[in-house]
């Protein structure tokens, strides 16, 4: 009878350490493994169509997981303390979680990325794609692999233009000795030396203050940066130059990611992907013909404020210069000595790749 009971006994022992481990969790224990908040880093303002693309990001993955995960815009580099090349690292590390960013932000860790910064190398929105869904795209998601990140989807913050308060630039000489705000990313300040111009480089967040005080007297970024800062408040000569481009990622800390079950995974990535087609067209709305805003209409049930961008600028009041043939040669040919010492910087292969992608 007493051995009955002993084996009784150890039976009910041993049930009780297995079978917690055989019930299914509850849903709130489930959920618990999720953060309350995913920080996301990008270096504007929720304005600007970048910042807009970020916004439909987080409100796509809300939605696309039921509310599971819950992702939140750290705008105008708030969490980098306004240091805007440092986003990279800090997702790499998992400090930040993930990140809209721009290619140009990356490019001092990830050099690959400064293809896109080559001056007017890739000259045409289509090019720009033929690109980023190419080899060369796939190389650089590769290298963004390497260093712990998880890259989503294309964006981009477009083609960028020149602004200055002094004169209209329309040739290389133009250019000569005017102060001209950089990102600290070393091929622009080559660039703009190498056209005679003297090139300062800061942060975002002090480029703003240093267009309203008049420190520097020009600066260089796309319609969807320049629209929501009023430029035309601080500069008077709008050059439209599609010098380059560049494109935005939605990226992710590697290791959180490898974490996540396959179901938040796949409605992670299908926001970035439908955000990023979004955040796309905001930036070639009215430069594209109607592409671009009928996507938004057809869609996305978006209007845009500003649907004809350039005759915007003309309303406020600015001079706007296109570029002849001869002068954008001008400009071709003045500035060959900083491919010439960057393709090494960024791979030959890289290079080749991205000549080849866009059949030139
Ligand atoms: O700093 C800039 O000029 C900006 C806003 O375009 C980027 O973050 C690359």
């Amino acid at each position: 009878m007493r051995a009955a009971y002993t084996r009784f006994f150890v039976f009910l022992c041993a049930a009780a350490m297995v079978f917690p481990l055989c019930i299914p969790a509850p849903l709130h224990a489930q959920q618990a493994k999720f953060k309350e908040e995913y920080k996301l880093t990008l270096n504007v303002g929720p304005t600007f169509y970048w910042g807009l693309g970020a916004a439909k990001f987080a409100e796509l993955v809300k939605e696309k997981t039921k509310g599971r995960i819950n992702v939140k815009p750290y705008y105008s580099s708030s969490l980098l303390k306004g240091a805007q090349l440092q986003s990279p690292q800090m997702v790499a590390r998992g400090i930040i979680d993930c990140a809209m960013e721009s290619t140009i932000n990356s490019s001092t860790v990830i050099p690959a990325m400064n293809i896109f910064s080559f001056p007017f190398f890739i000259n045409n929105f289509e090019n720009l794609d033929k690109i980023e869904h190419g080899r060369t795209g796939k190389a650089i998601f590769a290298e963004m692999e390497k260093i712990g990140l998880k890259p989503l989807a294309w964006g981009e913050n477009g083609f960028r233009q020149l602004t200055n308060s002094k004169v209209p630039v329309e040739k290389p000489e133009d250019l000569k000795g005017l102060r001209i705000r950089v990102v600290g990313s070393p091929i622009f300040i080559d660039t703009f030396r190498q056209l005679g111009a003297d090139p300062v480089n800061m942060n975002w967040g002090d480029a703003v203050t240093a267009f309203q005080q008049g420190v520097v007297d020009g600066q260089e970024n796309p319609v969807g940066v320049l629209i929501p800062v009023q430029i035309y408040q601080y500069h008077k000569y709008l050059t439209l130059w599609n010098y380059l481009a560049d494109p935005l990622i939605i990226y992710w800390n590697m290791d959180q990611w490898k974490a996540f079950p396959d179901d938040i995974k796949k409605a992670i990535q299908e926001a970035a992907d439908e955000a990023g087609r979004f955040e796309k067209a905001l930036a070639r709305a009215g430069l594209d013909g109607d592409k671009s805003l009928n996507i938004l209409k057809n869609e996305f049930k978006y209007t845009m404020e500003v649907p004809e961008p350039l005759k915007f600028f003309q309303e406020k009041g600015m001079v706007v210069s296109n570029l002849t043939p001869a002068n954008l040669e001008a400009f071709k040919e003045a500035v060959k000595p900083v491919s010439e010492k960057w393709i090494p910087q960024v791979g030959k292969q890289v290079y080749d790749m991205a000549v080849a992608d866009m059949g030139k």
